[in-house]
């Protein structure tokens, strides 16, 4: 019964999970707000445009409304100049002359694909990239985590379906797997013995096949016969509670979901096959 509880609780961290993902791993542009860019050792001398390495990096992307900032590290002026050296300045922007480690910076608002050149040295190019603002359309609502199986508060397993108890008033009897023991409750008018058959299925014994059984919370002596005790009781006494080494948990609502089909399998087959089960009176 310990695996269904965990599979409850795997289930429930995997809707958690499938529920809390759209938000944790919503797309963000690769674009930073802020690019530096700079010019290439050499580059007032043609060459670097045969590898596109005048600016470096040659292309860079930024967020909407993220700045680029043009830094000249090259030993001579350059400008960085929005447009192409065949059609010219376009008027986004223009660095005009940035001396050696001069440097110019321009914010862009708008998204788009934008070229631009060096004016003094028309064979330097490069290409600014400003993303398009993420679309942060609404998440669709996630499905509703299933409400986790109340397996852990879900009525003890019908320990009375293994349980046999007589010789006094039953209220209840639950397995209390913490404890890994039976409790039977009893509504005890007078004194007596209460005669238990255990099974192995909701309790089992020490190892030397022993149980230990409290009444009211007060270890009491009691015959043994194999997994039949025989405890007796004073008048007033409610708590019966046989301890073993080990007690089923309680059923968890998958558990009880099995249970119920097995238990209408049974009455299936038994309509089915007509098999006489009323014990004899
Ligand atoms: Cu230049």
């Amino acid at each position: 019964m310990k695996k269904s509880v965990c599979l409850s609780f795997s289930l429930l961290a995997i809707f958690s999970l499938i529920a809390v993902a759209p938000s944790a791993f919503a797309e963000h542009g690769e674009g930073g707000m802020a690019v530096t860019v700079t010019n290439a050792p050499g580059s007032s001398t043609p060459g670097c445009e045969t590898t596109d390495n005048c600016f470096i990096p040659s292309t860079a992307v930024i967020a909407l409304g993220g700045t680029v900032t043009w830094e000249n590290t090259d030993n001579a002026a350059h400008t960085a100049t929005s447009g192409s050296a065949t059609d010219g300045p376009d008027g986004v922007w223009d660095s005009s002359l940035m001396m050696v480690n001069g440097s110019y910076s321009v914010t862009l608002d708008d998204a788009g694909t934008y070229p631009y050149f060096c004016m003094v040295h028309p064979w330097m190019s490069g290409t600014i990239i400003v993303e398009a603002a993420a679309v942060h359309e609404p998440e669709p609502a996630a499905p509703a985590a299933p409400a986790a199986p109340a397996a852990t508060s879900a009525p003890a397993i019908d320990a009375a379906d293994y349980i046999n108890a007589s010789g006094a008033s039953v209220t209840s009897i639950t397995a209390n797997a913490d404890d890994d023991s039976v409790i039977i409750v009893i509504d005890a008018e007078d004194d007596g013995e209460l005669s238990v058959q255990l099974h192995s299925k909701v309790i089992k014994a020490f190892d030397d096949g022993s149980y230990f059984v409290l009444i009211d919370n007060e270890e009491v002596e009691f015959e043994q016969n194999g997994n039949k005790l025989t405890i007796p009781y004073e008048a007033g006494n409610e708590r019966v509670e046989i301890v073993g080494s080990y007690a089923v948990p309680e059923f968890g609502t998958i558990a009880m979901i099995i249970l119920a089909v097995a238990i209408v399998s049974i009455i299936a087959i038994t309509a089915k096959t007509r098999t006489t089960l009323i014990p004899k009176l």
